[in-house]
């Protein structure tokens, strides 16, 4: 029933998000890392530790077997996979769990499920998320492509039902070349992920991102925390996210929090999920589902007062939820800042030895980072190395502790796009949350074509 060992299934600052809840519940923690991460922070703060393998994550971090071992070697009896990786792995659920180790995570169906575009879009649909008009299905030839384009109006998009990330997607503007782009679409698919499924949609021309997070028992009892505006983006990386979204008021909150928790909870849902929208002229649309804790979670945790990785670790022994719905409030604003090691703006990667570190702090302030002076950033993984997360009363106060927070955190050796948040912080869209999904890309372009 109760867990008291959990085996972190991940690297970075999410191991440390783990543990840290892990040790607050009184439960040991297992560190599995590759060899380039033996001097990780969550290594050394972890109860345990086991080498899975050399750096490549396909020999470390996404090798199974060799996870299995190091649970069983130190007798844990859950694993958290955290985000990336294995967390949205079916088969590595069912293999954990077929182990009598405890799956810090939703039922494998329903990580399958999801993970299947086409067949989340469906069930999406019959639990009464409203979805993007387009083909109700996989669309088999171009003759169905084009009859069902013709109704929904060009253009649409072409998507693979194994994308993510939006590879294999496809805009057609018109009729003419729909045949091309369709084909096109599918031999990425297929070189892409082994599947050249895929499925037809109105495309939505300038729409924000934001998605709904939500929260199972996996005995029908579900919640929603509440929305992120993830629109600003870049090559499909979020580089900040906030929340609450500046476009809702707290009646839409309330009304697509309530469809999206009745869905999570006819599903029998369990555990933490993000379901995802665009949002066009006041209307949502559901994208995906991502069966996972997300980067961003923390906005949430700091405007709802909820510990999600806690709440995760609960249902998994399967207790139920710690709050019902009645008793989450969305007070204040919260925004985080992923900082990467990278140039911030041609955003080439920049690893190596952090030759000095400093962190922001203060009221409302959160830093989620296992970054310390004297730490090598290793080449081979994510190049986000810290998220800022910055708590106001207000959106403008939230916003000037983050531009103060930003100004206090100094890290020396590789370069960060620190600077790119401060440059942000001075754009009118940005103060104004007058932003969709093409604003980063624009503004980064406009940005290129004056200097
Ligand atoms: C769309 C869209 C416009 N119309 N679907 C991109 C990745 C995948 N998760 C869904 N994506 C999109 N789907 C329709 N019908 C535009 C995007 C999209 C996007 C979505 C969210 C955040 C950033 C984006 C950047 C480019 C395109």
């Amino acid at each position: 029933m109760g867990i008291t060992r959990i085996l972190i299934a991940n690297r970075g600052e999410i191991a440390l998000r783990i543990h840290r809840a892990a040790h607050e519940m009184g439960i040991e923690t297992v560190a599995v890392h590759s060899t380039a991460d033996a001097d990780a922070m969550h290594v050394r703060l972890a109860d345990h530790a086991v080498c899975i393998g050399p750096p490549s994550a396909t020999d470390s971090y996404l090798n199974i077997a060799n996870i299995i071992s190091a649970a069983e070697i130190s007798q844990a009896d859950a694993i958290h996979p955290g985000y990336g990786f294995l967390s949205e792995n079916a088969k590595f659920a069912e293999i954990v769990e077929a182990h009598d180790i405890k799956w810090i995570g939703p039922k494998p169906e329903h990580i399958r499920t999801m993970g299947d575009k086409v067949t989340a879009k469906k069930t999406a649909g019959d639990l009464g998320l409203p979805l993007v008009p387009g083909s109700p299905g996989a669309v088999e030839s171009v003759e169905e492509a084009k009859r069902i384009a013709a109704e929904i109006g060009y253009p649409v998009l072409v998507k693979a039902a194994s994308g993510g990330g939006g590879r294999g997607m496809k805009v057609v503007p018109e009729e003419s070349q729909l045949e091309s782009l369709m084909s096109q679409a599918k031999s990425e698919a297929k070189s892409a992920f082994g599947d050249d499924t895929v499925y037809l949609e109105k495309y939505l021309g300038n729409p924000r991102h934001i998605e709904f997070q939500v929260f199972g028992d996996g005995n029908g009892n579900a919640i929603h925390l509440g929305e992120r505006d993830c629109s600003l983006q870049r090559r499909h990386q979020k580089v900040l996210e906030e929340a609450p979204s500046p476009v809702l008021t707290s009646a839409e909150r309330d009304r697509m929090g309530k469809v999206c928790a009745d869905a999570m909870a006819q599903m029998g849902y369990r555990g933490a999920g993000t379901i995802e929208f665009l949002w066009e002229n006041g209307e949502f649309f559901f994208i995906e589902m991502n069966t996972r804790l997300q980067v961003e979670h923390p906005v949430t945790e700091a405007i709802t007062g909820v510990d999600l990785v806690r709440e995760q670790i609960r249902v998994a022994e399967g207790r139920p939820l710690s709050v019902a719905q009645d008793e989450i409030a969305f007070k204040g604003h919260a925004i985080e800042c992923r900082i990467n090691a990278e140039d911030p703006f041609t955003f080439a990667p920049s690893p190596g030895k952090v030759s000095y570190y400093h962190s922001a702090g203060g009221m409302h302030v959160r830093v989620d980072s296992g970054l310390y002076a004297g730490y090598s950033i290793p080449p081979y993984y994510d190049s986000m190395i810290a998220k800022l997360i910055v708590y106001g009363r207000t959106r403008e106060g939230c916003i000037m502790r983050l531009k103060r927070a930003l100004e206090e955190m100094v890290i020396e050796g590789p370069k960060t796009n620190i600077p790119l948040h401060q440059a942000l912080l001075k754009e009118a869209d940005i103060l104004n949350g007058d932003y969709s999904i093409k604003w980063l890309e624009e503004w980064l372009a406009q940005r290129e074509s004056e200097s």
